[in-house]
């Protein structure tokens, strides 16, 4: 049973690209949005909206005729916060903001494992952990999950908060042997999001099967996310790679090395 009309925004990213191609078969049609260009043309199927975030009356026409929105446009490292302001922070109320105005009633949310990167490798943390955000960008993501709660406690629009490890093909380094997320782990994870019901402000960690987590989802057993990937098929290669050294950050905090990215600008 697709959606009518799907929104993903962040589809010239690098996940949005990936995202393209699987999230076909849950739309009759699927609206991809970015600030960036995103190639290809429009296919059947497919409707191509250059949007920029922090434009509200821009994003409130971008959702018009919406069912259900993915949201992971948005600038996906640490910045300036001056940059991540309007993209993440205010970019995030203009899409709920939208959603409410316009009847949306799901909206899965690309947060990340930078509200918690503060914490060390060795804790264990679930959903109901208080957040540790490492930097403005994982400030953004922790503002965007309260963001979430509030549209839910207030208007009933439904939200998962996926809490994304590393999703990209493979891991790149010993920290992504405990957070990455594959492909096709994360497309099993955001039908669960869409096609749930009753998820409420739902919190969700991104990870693969992985040998050793630190994260527990149990407190999201209602989505029934059962991911099939692990890291481990990737060890030996992984393990080639120098240890970092014992106060690299890299080494120490969840949030690797994003806990010490900045400060930027002019001191
Ligand atoms: P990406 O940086 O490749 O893609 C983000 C997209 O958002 C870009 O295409 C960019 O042009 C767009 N964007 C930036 N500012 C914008 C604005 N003002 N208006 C409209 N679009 C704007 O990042 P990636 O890896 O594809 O991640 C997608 C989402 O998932 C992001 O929200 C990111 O924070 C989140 N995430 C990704 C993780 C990963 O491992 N790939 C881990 C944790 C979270
Ligand atoms: C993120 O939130 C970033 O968007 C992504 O580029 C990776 O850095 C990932 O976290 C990670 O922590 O590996």
């Amino acid at each position: 049973r697709p959606f009518n009309r799907l929104l993903l925004t962040g589809a010239a990213g690098g996940l949005g690209k990936v995202l393209r191609e699987r999230l076909r078969p849950y739309a009759n049609i699927l609206r991809l949005s970015d600030i960036g260009e995103m190639a290809p043309a429009a296919g059947p199927h497919e409707e191509v909206v250059r949007c920029d975030l922090a434009d509200k009356a821009a994003v409130h026409q971008l959702i018009e005729g919406v069912d259900a929105i993915l949201h992971f446009g948005g600038v996906s490292v640490e910045r300036p916060f001056e940059e991540i302001l309007g993209a993440n922070i205010c970019g995030v109320f203009h899409v709920y903001e939208a959603a409410r105005r316009h009847g949306v009633k799901r909206v899965v949310f690309a947060s990340s494992n930078h509200v918690i990167g503060f914490y060390k490798q060795d804790e264990h943390l679930d959903a109901n952990c208080l957040r540790r955000p490492d930097g403005y960008y994982g400030l953004s993501k922790s503002y965007g999950e309260d963001m979430a709660s509030f549209y839910f406690d207030r208007y009933g629009i439904e939200t998962v908060s996926i809490r994304i490890g590393s999703s990209f093909p493979e891991p790149a380094n010993r920290r992504m042997m405990s957070t990455w997320l594959s492909y096709d782990d994360l497309t099993h994870l955001l039908e669960r999001c869409l096609y749930t019901e009753n998820v409420g402000h739902t919190v969700v960690y991104g990870m693969s099967d992985n040998r050793d987590v630190w994260w527990d989802n149990s407190q999201a057993a209602h989505l029934g996310f059962k991911p099939k990937d692990s890291s481990e098929v990737f060890r030996d290669k992984v393990e080639a790679q120098p240890m970092p050294a014992a106060d690299d950050p890299a080494r120490i905090y969840q949030g690797g090395a994003f806990v010490a990215a900045g400060p930027f600008g002019d001191d």
